[in-house]
């Protein structure tokens, strides 16, 4: 599908595009003829993408996608499914998918599912760890793990549990039924569904919502979300984020101040809070 926003190219791939508007980076996987399986190579080019967009002042929110219409991803791609993982031109397996789902949990901005078409396997799960999905009316959800000999036994398992609820997570796996739109938006797998025509719309819509919004407050919420679950890597994020709260107080500027200077730090003019 061709979409109608001047988009601009951040980066030239060969398996993903990578595209920049208004504020706005979309990393969209560029294989429609395996419906947008992919392979250890994509998600080396979707890792390197968001790890830009995270460090692109411009970008406040990233959508992840798939080029077609006809798949957001089918999962790791079945032909270069070795022992041991997925294998790339170094003939050396991998399952870096992984990776990329502690990358866009951790990637301090919203991330937006974009779901046209099929979201399966591993494409599922990525969908799933994203922050929002935002579906047409095409779109098809599943696991096919226990189908074709696989499974994903972290966020594709708990934190698909947190969303629809254990029985609903365990059909999901068990029996590997495909869910439509609706079916999907019942369950809270998905936040909206829109005719297809209107998803790249809808979905730059909710940008621009997100993007009025407080950058440090949407930060401090997505780390918020994500501790419990995360455990102490959870609690580093949003550790990390207090802390860069305090480096811009006076407060911590005195410290770093009073080290420079030579001088013993004052902090008696600061409040101490009830
Ligand atoms: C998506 C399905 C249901 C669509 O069916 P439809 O519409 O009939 O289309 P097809 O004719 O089947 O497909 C069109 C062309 O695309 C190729 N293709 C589709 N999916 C894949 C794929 N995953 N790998 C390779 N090729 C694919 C088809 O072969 C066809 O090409 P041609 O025309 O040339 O034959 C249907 O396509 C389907 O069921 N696809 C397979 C879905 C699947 O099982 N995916 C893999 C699931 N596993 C993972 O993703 C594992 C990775 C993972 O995330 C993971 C993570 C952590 C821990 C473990 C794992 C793990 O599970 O290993």
């Amino acid at each position: 599908m061709q979409s109608k926003y001047p988009w601009e190219t951040i980066k030239e791939y060969s398996e993903i595009l990578f595209q920049y508007y208004e504020g706005v980076a979309k990393i969209s996987i560029n294989r429609p003829e395996k419906h947008n399986a992919f392979t250890p190579q994509t998600i080396k080019e979707m890792s390197e993408a968001m790890e830009l967009a995270r460090q692109d002042e411009r970008v406040g929110v990233v959508i992840l996608t798939g080029e077609g219409g006809k798949a957001f991803c089918s999962g790791g791609d079945q032909s270069v499914r070795g022992h041991g993982g997925y294998v790339g031109e170094d003939n050396v397996p991998r399952l870096n998918v992984l990776d990329l789902q502690m990358q866009i949990r951790r990637i301090p901005k919203p991330v937006i599912a974009m779901v046209a078409g099929w979201a399966i396997g591993g494409g599922h799960v990525l969908h799933v760890v994203c922050d929002l999905s935002i579906a047409a009316d095409n779109a098809r959800f599943g696991q096919t793990g226990p189908k074709v000999g696989s499974f994903d036994g972290g966020f594709g398992a708990s934190y698909l549990a947190r969303i629809v609820g254990q029985k609903k997570a365990r059909e999901i796996w068990y029996l590997c039924d495909q869910y439509d739109a609706q079916d999907a938006l019942q369950m809270g797998l998905v936040n909206k569904v829109v005719p297809l025509d209107q998803l790249e719309d809808m979905t730059l819509d909710w940008c621009r919502k997100i993007l009025e919004k407080s950058p440090i407050a949407l930060r401090m919420l997505k780390a918020s979300f994500n501790a419990e679950l995360d455990g102490q890597a959870g609690i580093q994020q949003l550790a990390g984020d207090a802390t860069l709260l305090y480096y811009l107080s006076e407060e911590a500027k005195e410290g770093k101040d009073s080290f420079l200077q030579k001088r013993k730090p004052d902090f008696s003019k600061f409040p101490k809070f009830p």
